[in-house]
């Protein structure tokens, strides 16, 4: 009996693929998202595709600069894009966003007005985009590694560990990532120098290249997406690196049971704070698709399940409440009061010292 059910519906399969007619194959609803690496829960795009009959292709990147290159080509090819404010800001100058129609999107009124109100200083009235998630950029170390080159007085909590020679130069036998992010790393180095981590005097960046180049001969790679794996499985002992990135290498280290320790610190001399940003590219083809997901994305149950997936918080008031209490609590990823007053947040900088930023990370990159 039920093989002969089972045969009856393998024929009605068949039958339906072969009536399907060329126009209503084409008529599939496809959406095409590029996000970064490592930065969404395991299942939330097959949920999504389950619920919505909608065809997800999702690409990752691991640097705003690859994303900004697509975006002011003016052909991405995607219709959700993920750029952090700082960057986005210029963006939205360039003319490269539509406009979001907040009808579409009815859970909107998740969102923290507190938040809200931060980023809007990188878009007027939130008009082109909403936060997904936000973060902050420190140092991810292995404390036995550490403690092992440099004893037990390691400046864990200051830049020192990596922008002292004396240090690095010991780290660098156990191994030393940098993010291959010139807006991340050159005001780390400021922050250090207590120089302001957003100047607009060159002649803070030559400092800071001068302090990055004496210490480039120790580091190991610039990359921004493979020291979580590097962190996990031991291969490295410090990382500058994202938040939630180091977080979720700890916890790689912790499912392998491979007696690898990883933690996240926020340096006191000051850490950069950022927000990632969804938006719909000017040239998205498949917007209603695109809102769909956004309205998905701002629900508050899939929006902890993101949370508590890569360690990452997000803008979504309403989700708080859903999110694991070991997530909520861990303040790497919610930081203390005390460690916000560390915080800066990445200021839209003038397109000169942007091109200053660039060239001297550049030739710190090249060894120049
Ligand atoms: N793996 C996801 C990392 C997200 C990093 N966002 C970049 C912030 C840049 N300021």
């Amino acid at each position: 009996m039920i093989r002969n059910l089972g045969k009856s519906l393998i024929t009605a399969a068949v039958t339906c693929t072969m009536m399907a007619s060329p126009l209503a194959m084409a008529k599939e609803k496809t959406l095409n998202v590029y996000n970064w690496s490592d930065y969404i829960a395991e299942d939330t795009i097959a949920n999504f595709e389950k619920e919505t009959g909608i065809k997800v292709r999702y690409d990752v990147f691991d640097s705003n600069e690859v994303l900004e290159a697509k975006l002011l080509s003016g052909k991405t090819g995607y219709d959700i894009v993920v750029p952090s404010a700082s960057f986005m800001a210029r963006q939205i100058q360039a003319g490269v966003f539509k406009e979001l129609d907040k009808s579409k999107l009815p859970d909107w009124k998740h969102l923290d007005d507190e938040i809200m109100g931060l980023v809007e200083t990188y878009d007027q009235e939130n008009k082109h985009s909403f936060p997904y998630l936000w973060g902050t950029t420190g140092i991810g170390y292995n404390p036995d590694l550490v403690e092992k080159y440099l004893g037990e007085e390691a400046p864990v909590d200051s830049w020192s560990l990596v922008f002292e020679e004396e240090n690095i130069s010991k780290l660098s036998k156990c191994g030393v990532a940098f993010l291959n992010a010139p807006t991340e790393v050159v005001p780390a180095a400021l922050s250090y120098l207590g120089l302001d981590p957003n100047s607009t005097n060159k002649a803070d960046y030559a400092k800071a290249e001068e302090l990055l180049m004496k210490v480039r001969p120790y580091i190991t790679y610039f990359h921004s997406s493979r020291f979580i794996s590097d962190l996990a499985n031991g291969d490295i002992c410090v990382a500058i690196g994202w938040s939630g990135d180091v977080l979720q290498a700890s916890d790689r280290a912790y499912e392998a049971d491979n007696g690898v320790v990883v933690e996240y610190t926020i340096p006191k001399e000051g850490a950069g704070m950022w927000f990632d940003m969804l938006a719909i590219p000017n040239d998205a083809e498949n917007v209603d698709e695109a809102y769909a997901f956004l309205n998905y994305l701002l629900k508050p149950d899939v929006m902890a399940e993101i949370s508590n997936y890569v360690a990452y918080a997000s803008a979504n008031k309403s989700s708080e409440a859903l999110v694991d209490e070991e997530i909520r609590e861990n303040p790497g990823i919610y930081p203390t009061e005390s460690a916000k007053k560390n915080l800066y947040v990445f200021e839209v900088l003038p397109p000169k010292i942007n091109r200053v930023i660039n060239r001297s990370f550049t030739n710190v990159t090249a060894g120049q």
